[in-house]
C-alpha cells in the first residue's frame, strides 16, 4: 500500500505542509517481494494498515520456482531460545524475537487474512539435516470474538504429510483460555499454545525436545505424519503465508 503522507511544519509567518508521495507500507511479505526486495530477512509491515510490525520475510523456498517469493513467516522454531509456553495475551499479541524465534500474534493473523486470500507453506527440518514441507492453498483466521478459529485447507504433500489434517474450523487453546475439542486441558498438557483439537497431531509450539526424547512424548514440537513419532521433536519448523493473487 502506498500513501502520501503529509508533516505540517509551522513556521513564523504561515503553516506549511510538506507531503512525501508514495511512503511504502506494505501489508506482508508479498508486497515487500513485489516492490522488489528480493533477499530473505527481517521487514516492515502493516497488517492492520497503520500500526508497523517487524517480520521475517522468507523469499526463497526449497521447491520450485512457484513456491518462491514473499512468505509472511508468522511462527518460526530453530534454536530453542525462546519459551512458547505463554498465556492469551501474549499469543494474541506475538512475542519473540524476530532475528530467531516468534510468533507473529493471532491479531496481527487476523487482519492479514480477514480481507485477502492467502496459503499456508510449513517448512520443517529435523537433526539430521532432512526437510519436508506441507503446503496449504488456503489459510485465515478469525477474529478474538470468533476465538481465533482457524480456517486451512487445500493440503498438498511436500514430504511431511498432513499433520493439520482435522484442524479446520478449531479455536486457538492457551492453558488459561481452552477452546479445545477435548475435556482436558490440551494446552497445559502439552505445554504450547495451538488451535488444539482433542489434542493433536502436530504441536509447533511446543517444548523445544533438541531431537527424539521418549520421556517427552508428545509436549515437543512434533509434526506426527513426517516422523510417525510424537516424541521427535523438529530442528526448525516455520510456518508461513504468501498472498494468493
Ligand atoms: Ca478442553
Amino acid at each position: 500500500m502506498a500513501m502520501t503522507v503529509c508533516v505540517a511544519a509551522l513556521l513564523s509567518v504561515f503553516t506549511a505542509s510538506v507531503c512525501v508521495a508514495d511512503v511504502f507500507m506494505p501489508a506482508d511479505c508479498s508486497d515487500v517481494y513485489k516492490a522488489g526486495e528480493s533477499d530473505s530477512g527481517i521487514y516492515t509491515i502493516y497488517p492492520a494498515g497503520d500500526v508497523p510490525v517487524w517480520v521475517y520475510c522468507h523469499m526463497v523456498s526449497d521447491g520450485k520456482d512457484e513456491d518462491n517469493g514473499g512468505w509472511t513467516v508468522f511462527q518460526r522454531r530453530m534454536d530453542g531460545s525462546i519459551n512458547f509456553y505463554r498465556p492469551w495475551n501474549q499469543y494474541k499479541r506475538g512475542f519473540g524475537n524476530v532475528e530467531s524465534e516468534y510468533w507473529l500474534g493471532l491479531e496481527n493473523m487476523y487482519q492479514l487474512t480477514r480481507n485477502r486470500k492467502y496459503m499456508l507453506r510449513v517448512d520443517l527440518e529435523d537433526f539430521e539435516g532432512r526437510k519436508g514441507f506441507a503446503l496449504y492453498s488456503s489459510f485465515s483466521v478469525g477474529p478474538e470474538s470468533d476465538g481465533y478459529k482457524l480456517q486451512v485447507s487445500g493440503f498438498t504433500d511436500g514430504g511431511a504429510g498432513d499433520s493439520l489434517f482435522g484442524y479446520n474450523g478449531q479455536k486457538f487453546s492457551t492453558f488459561d483460555k481452552d477452546q479445545d475439542a477435548s475435556d482436558t486441558n490440551c494446552a497445559k498438557r502439552f505445554l504450547g499454545g495451538f488451535w488444539y483439537r482433542a489434542c493433536h497431531s502436530t504441536n509447533p509450539n511446543g517444548v523445544y525436545l533438541w531431537g527424539e526424547d521418549p520421556t517427552h512424548y508428545a509436549i515437543g514440537n512434533v509434526w506426527y505424519t513426517w516422523k510417525k513419532n510424537l516424541a521427535v521433536g523438529l530442528k526448525t519448523i516455520r510456518m508461513k503465508i504468501r498472498r494468493v493473487s
